[in-house]
């Protein structure tokens, strides 16, 4: 079906294009709706329908094909780690954020401890390789800029179609960069859930992105095909000119080329580049954290065994040294009989130490060395050796991150400590004095501060 003088994708055009029904007798040989198109057809949003004013030479589908070509390699990474990383965050415990979210679970299965550092490169991918990717996203969309933002939205029903994948597309993609921009700076400004936002934006994207595959990429193949990849890069800007007009992308009237193709696709992996020597420090860590510049958290963490980034202070955590003082206890709850600990005793106890990461969901994490009672010991003495699973419950009133549910093999592991230790000193009150859980490859949330009780199930 293809809409009656839809044929129009210049201002001028339009004009030309509608005036003989502006004029005349209302065209009642069409429909309702060809009316309603009609008059979204003439009020044009501004910078809609200018394709004039698109006109680099360099626009075409080579160089679109060729962010594409990126895009696709570079995106499936950061989507299946986005996935695992909520598939960690334990849905089948109900910790997982958003709680509910219908037939859009993932299939449940237990995230291994093994290797410890799975979750550190899960998120570090996830963030790392999300933040070197938005230069690209945002050349690509500049390289389709007149197809998107062209006027009337559509010529006939399969292009509507297209269009509204394509706005799924556009707003999914860039609603999960600036939500997950901003959760990793300190400041989140919605008044909405970040991981309910971010999970369920993740899906529109997921399918408009695949839509989007299956449309273009013969496209792509055959673009990238068709063309010398050598000679495109090595012409110079003199020597620049727009490719064969085949679509919407390639400018009609173009002008003189400021930058070679090579030129354009330098800029925006330089832009890469930058972005990612600027994140990377958080993850990798070391002498390299202080360059992390796009992500303040932790790169001024004081000296010592302690200065290391911290996720909540304990001043925003409400944790007071009173109360963390020598009334403090732990409670062992599960077993037959209710167990108290004080800070003695669990001192008293047999101490292990293992060097594991503290690895955020906002993609920074750091490695340290951690001592103090193994949660499996924990387990033993409160009457329930072998835990299905256990609580974990802060001392701190409120907050979403207050209390956890670790898995077996959580509880069980040789390294899943309720540390007392980091680095040879006590544990500041910022870090979780008196006793945090420390587990391999858990996800930084669940490494729970200031605990005061533990409650292992037997079912
Ligand atoms: N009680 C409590 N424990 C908590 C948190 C919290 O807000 N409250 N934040 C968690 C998060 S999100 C992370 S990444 C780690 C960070 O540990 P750190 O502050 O010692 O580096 O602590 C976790 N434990
Ligand atoms: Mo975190």
């Amino acid at each position: 079906m293809t809409f009656p003088g839809g044929a129009v994708s210049d201002e001028s055009d339009a004009s030309r294009g509608w005036s003989r029904d502006d004029q005349g007798t209302p065209p009642d040989e069409f429909g309702f709706p060809v009316r309603v198109w009609r008059m979204v057809a003439r009020h044009r949003p501004p910078g809609f329908g200018r394709s004039r004013l698109w006109r680099s030479p360099l626009r075409g589908p080579w160089l679109t094909s060729v962010l594409g070509a990126v895009l696709l390699l570079g995106l499936p990474p950061v989507i299946i780690t986005g996935l695992l990383s909520y598939a960690a965050y334990g849905p089948q415990f109900g910790q997982a954020m958003p709680p509910e979210v219908g037939w859009l679970r993932l299939p449940p299965f237990d995230w291994p401890v093994r290797p410890a550092w799975l979750y550190r490169l899960n998120q570090g991918v996830h963030v790392g390789l999300g933040l070197v990717l938005i230069p690209v996203v945002l050349a690509k969309l500049w390289s389709v800029a007149p197809k998107l933002l062209s006027w009337p939205p559509s010529r006939s029903a399969a292009q509507l179609l297209e269009r509204l994948t394509l706005l799924l597309l556009v707003g999914g993609v860039l609603f999960e960069i600036v939500t997950g921009v901003l959760n990793i700076q300190y400041d989140y400004v919605f008044g909405f859930s970040f991981y309910t936002a971010h999970y369920f934006g993740a899906w529109v994207f997921i399918g408009a992105f695949v839509v989007h595959l299956v449309v273009k990429v013969p496209k792509m193949i055959r673009v990238l095909r068709s063309r010398s990849l050598r000679q495109m890069l090595g012409t110079s800007r003199a020597e620049t000119r727009p490719e064969p007009v085949d679509d919407d992308l390639v400018a009609r009237e173009p002008s003189e080329p400021t930058l070679s193709r090579r030129g354009a696709l330098t800029l925006v992996g330089g832009g890469s580049l930058l972005l990612g020597a600027l994140t990377l420090g958080q993850s990798v860590g070391g002498f390299t954290r202080p360059s992390a510049l796009l992500l303040p958290r932790g790169r001024d963490s004081g000296e010592g065994p302690n200065g290391f980034p911290i996720n909540r202070t304990s001043e925003a955590a409400g944790i007071t040294a009173e109360s963390t003082g020598p009334t403090w206890r732990l409670v062992l709850l599960g077993g037959p009989q209710v167990i108290e600990l004080d800070l003695a005793g669990l001192r008293g106890m047999a101490q292990h130490s293992a060097k594991l990461p503290i690895a955020c969901v906002e993609g920074w994490s750091t490695t340290q060395v951690w001592s103090g009672v193994r949660l499996r010991d924990l387990a033993i003495l409160a009457g329930v050796p072998m835990p299905k699973s256990a609580q974990v419950k802060s001392m701190e009133g409120s907050g979403a991150f207050n209390q956890a549910t670790l898995q077996a093999n959580q509880v069980s592991d040789p390294d899943s400590l309720l540390a007392l230790r980091v680095n040879g000193a006590e544990l500041s009150l910022d870090h979780g004095y008196p006793a945090r859980v420390i587990v391999p490859a858990l996800p930084g949330v669940h490494n729970t501060k200031w605990v005061e009780m533990i409650e292992f199930r037997s079912r």
